[in-house]
């Protein structure tokens, strides 16, 4: 059988890319303070460019007061010593490059730290010059312009006594809402983001891109009027004179406006980082915290919607993890008997799909869910709603359990590196305890086992770089209405890929969807021995490929 061997000139660079998500501070500490740093990071890229990916998405690194863990910038142009220095980020950059790995900085532009100078400046009269890069409203301090909450917690509006005015914040107090209705305010953005390309950057990640165009006057965050104004001139600016790849996060895209943000004109974005298939196991209408069973068909559903609407007008990302998410083998799979299997599911079922895919780190080693006590919790929003929550009457131990389910934490635990004292990860106490399973679970381990996680996804990456059907596939679901079953497959022309995956822990007997032809090739499965293609024991999953 002939190998379609992608030779991908036509296309961006991005589209057969796998990116890996660093969180600076839990990758890997180089100086034995116990947070981790830029130089710890340009030390396990050999270990990056073994597992195959084509570019870091690095969370904040610029200098920040780290009330949000460095989404609450200071200085978008200087590093923050905690994690090294300009020079650091530029070795990272440059080593980076020497292994094929491009370097993609999180840019944070909905609002700075209340420490950036710009704010510092803006709070010292209304007639400052730089009053106006943020949202302010005249008021009295018992009466707030509205009603409007911020997402970690308490009013949006927070009052400066000095100027007998309020300030508006979408997330913490120490996050004050930018004005991109300020032209100046845009004009410093984009000269700050050319900077960052003659450094060399690789691309871009826009935190909460969909809330810039805020109108607190009429109760707007995400979607704003202006919006893809906004965008449209940032790209045309900055992104449009570099080969970059660019993603906007966005909690609030929908199929429609996901085609603007993605348009394959570039006019916007390269991509866009949407999360309607990852609220579904809460209860609907309410906070994340309000837990409620996974709704699998409607997941099937979800990922169906958007694999054939973007297909050939858009450009999806396709992640299970992120900082801000709990661990998907803990979530979705089975972390404890089935972890290995549940593990290399999830990532058959993600990486089959068409999209960029994105692999947080430590998802590559099937890392789980921790269950700490209060006071070892560091994330702000876990910290805000704990104490919330206990002020509005919720019992102690539901709290615990909506924290243990879903807190951010559970992804920022140190990257288990090996079985040695701080999993490798540091020579001393970390800034959060690493989760106890490091003995059991660690990359070391992982690297000398042909049949880990590590490898799995290693070789999907090596797949979609070889199967240009990947790329291109157009995607059909089948068995929509199966309890435990996602089939699907990707076509081109006359060639197929069938990926199927058993989501639990049972076995199961199904119709097959489409007869497989003996000259078929079986290109990635999670269990080593083979029985009939229609019986898929707990978590199993397959990607076959054939010609029709
Ligand atoms: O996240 C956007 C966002 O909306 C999340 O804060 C979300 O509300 C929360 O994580 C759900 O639990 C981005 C960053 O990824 C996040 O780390 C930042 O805290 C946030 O923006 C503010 O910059
Ligand atoms: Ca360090």
């Amino acid at each position: 059988m002939q190998t379609i061997i992608t030779k991908a000139s036509s296309l961006p660079w991005w589209k057969n890319s796998v990116i890996y998500q660093i969180y600076p501070r839990s990758f890997q500490d180089s100086n034995n303070d116990g947070i981790g740093d830029l130089q710890g990071i340009i030390q396990r890229l050999p270990y990056l460019e073994k597992l195959g990916i084509d570019a870091i998405w690095l969370s904040p690194v610029c200098r920040s007061p780290q009330d949000d863990n460095g989404y609450d910038i200071s200085d978008y142009q200087d590093i923050d010593p905690m994690f090294g220095t300009l020079e650091d980020m530029d070795k990272l950059i440059q080593t980076a490059k020497k292994y094929n790995i491009r370097i993609i900085v999180d840019l944070v532009l909905n609002h700075s730290s209340d420490e950036h100078r710009w704010f510092l400046e803006a709070k010292k009269s209304k007639t400052n010059p730089y009053h106006d890069y943020y949202i302010w409203k005249d008021g009295t301090p018992d009466e707030k312009p509205n009603d409007m909450l911020a997402a970690f917690g308490g009013s949006a509006w927070e009052w400066v006594p000095e100027l007998q005015q309020y300030y508006f914040h979408q997330f913490s107090v120490k996050q004050p809402d930018l004005n991109w209705e300020n032209p100046k305010v845009r004009r410093e953005i984009y000269d700050m983001i050319l900077w960052w390309m003659d450094r060399g950057v690789g691309g871009f990640r826009l935190d909460v891109i969909d809330q810039i165009a805020k109108e607190p006057d009429q109760g707007i965050t995400s979607n704003g009027p202006h919006l893809h104004e906004f965008i449209q001139e940032l790209s045309r600016e900055t992104f449009q004179k570099g080969d970059l790849i660019t993603v906007g996060e966005a909690w609030g895209a929908n199929t429609e406006n996901a085609k603007l943000y993605s348009n394959p004109d570039g006019s916007e974005f390269s991509m866009v980082f949407q999360f309607e298939h990852i609220g579904l196991d809460q209860q609907e209408g309410k906070e994340k915290w309000d837990l409620a069973p996974l709704d699998f068909i409607k997941l099937k559903n979800v990922f169906h919607k958007w694999q054939t609407q973007l297909y050939g007008c858009g450009w999806n990302s396709l992640f299970w993890d992120n900082h801000d998410l709990p661990r998907i083998v803990s979530r979705w799979g089975n972390d404890s008997e089935y972890r290995v299997e549940s593990a290399k599911m999830l990532a058959t079922l993600l990486h089959g799909m068409q999209g960029t895919p994105y692999i947080y780190q430590g998802e590559e080693l099937g890392m789980t869910n921790v269950c700490y006590d209060i006071q070892d919790y560091r994330d702000i929003e876990t910290i805000n709603l704990y104490h919330e929550r206990l002020e509005k009457g919720y019992k102690e131990e539901e709290i615990m359990h909506s924290i243990h389910v879903k807190s951010r934490d559970n992804a920022r635990t140190p990257m288990q590196w090996s079985a040695n004292d701080y999993a490798g990860f540091s020579t001393t106490e970390p800034w959060i305890s690493i989760n106890p399973n490091y003995v059991q679970i660690n990359a070391e381990s992982q690297l000398q086992d042909p049949d880990s996680i590590f490898y799995y996804y290693q070789k999907l990456i090596q797949l979609r770089k070889k199967y240009s059907i990947f790329i291109n596939g157009q995607f059909h679901l089948y068995l929509d209405e199966d309890p435990d079953i996602m089939a699907y497959t990707r076509t081109l022309e006359d060639e197929v890929l069938l990926v199927i995956c058993n989501f639990h822990n049972i076995t199961r007997t199904i119709d097959l969807p489409i007869s497989i032809p003996t000259d078929h090739q079986l290109l990635i499965s999670n269990y080593s021995d083979s029985i009939d293609a229609s019986t898929l024991r707990p978590y199993e999953a397959r990607i076959y490929y054939f010609k029709k």
